[in-house]
């Protein structure tokens, strides 16, 4: 019975070492740091897609702040104040690409200038499509999550430039993060590695 009892708790902590794993499919390697130039496909292949709702009312948050190059609240994008459950499909910001291409890291802040700290608390989540010509009408249905990551109050500078690491590369012909109500972005940056 001893030795029952030794496996079964043996197999258990097995499941929770294989749980916890299996929640780290966006790992983060670097806060703040500098936008990436050379290898960031976001600004060497992409374009920016985004629900643009706040530009009329806010033209200097445009979505084209999003690749940029630039940091910082005046180089920044808006999202949308109303829930993103009112709004179908989903409130976004992501960027789309001419051919299938490779995404094994992301990386995104509110204002890496460290100025403004509001509007970055909630859930981004991390979606790709392989649909053929991606855009703001692409169904929600057409898009596959990677991961999800949380700010809150506890979160420790939030509002900075943040780099993650994907588990798995996935191949993609877009990138998007499904964004919280009033959320800020001042620039998202894709890589085939990291
Ligand atoms: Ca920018």
């Amino acid at each position: 019975m001893k030795i029952t009892y030794t496996i079964i708790i043996a197999l258990i902590g097995v499941a929770f070492t294989a749980a916890a794993e299996d929640t780290s499919a966006l790992t983060l390697v670097e806060t703040g740091g500098v936008i990436g130039t050379d290898d960031n496909l976001a600004r060497t292949q992409g374009v920016v897609i985004a629900w643009d709702d706040a530009s009329e009312t806010y033209p200097i948050h445009t979505i084209t702040h999003l690749n940029d190059g630039k940091d910082g609240d005046n180089y920044s994008w808006l999202g949308a104040s109303r829930p993103p459950s009112s709004i179908a499909p989903s409130q976004f910001a992501g960027v789309a690409f001419k051919s299938p291409v490779t995404v094994g890291g992301i990386a995104w802040g509110r204002d890496n200038q460290d100025k403004l700290n509001d509007r970055c608390l909630g859930t981004y989540t991390v979606q790709y499509t392989t649909a053929a010509t991606p855009g703001k009408d692409t169904p929600d249905t057409e898009w596959k999550t990677v991961g999800a990551i949380t700010y809150d109050e506890a979160t420790k500078t939030p509002h900075l430039r943040h780099r993650y690491r994907l588990s798995e590369p996935v191949t993609a012909t877009a990138i998007r993060l499904l964004v919280p109500s009033e959320t800020c972005i001042d620039e998202i940056e894709i890589y085939p590695n990291h």
